[in-house]
């Protein structure tokens, strides 16, 4: 909580003038904030990668000290990834590049505020699956 001291002085035009002065705190209550800066840390997987096999992390971030931050789904292309309880994106269906070479996911973070704030994002979270090729393989 934060808090700010104003002082206030108020002087009238009487002749001597005569002033008064009082101090006044003013303290600021803490509103919850949205979470912010969703990200997904990787955003390519090699096709035919087992099931499970997980294609990034989301992380967040939120101004609000000691918020716990809970992530979601809200479009896993026809169930084809899922999230694992530490926000980590997994295959959770079979893809083919020659299918699909990319695929739309839309993450949301929610905050454990009162009121619970979330954020949704897509501009950053398609993702690029490459052809099995070995030297892709070992990037992964
Ligand atoms: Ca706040
Ligand atoms: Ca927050």
């Amino acid at each position: 909580m934060l808090s700010y001291s104003i002082k206030v002085r108020s002087v009238d035009s009487g002749s001597p003038s005569q002033s008064v002065e009082t101090s006044f705190n003013i303290t600021l209550n803490d509103i919850n904030d949205q979470p912010r800066a969703l990200q997904l840390s990787n955003y390519k997987v090699t096709e035919n990668a087992p099931l499970n096999t997980v294609v990034g992390n989301l992380s967040a971030s939120d101004e609000d000290k000691g918020q716990k931050l809970s992530f979601s789904l809200v479009d896993d292309d026809g169930g084809k990834f899922a999230l694992d309880s530490k926000g980590g994106l997994y295959k959770a269906k079979s893809t083919d590049y020659e299918t699909s070479a990319v695929h739309y996911v839309v993450a949301k973070v929610t905050d454990n505020g009162q009121p619970a704030l979330s954020v949704s994002d897509c501009k950053n979270s398609s993702y690029v699956e490459y052809p099995r090729v070995s030297s892709w393989q070992n990037t992964l």
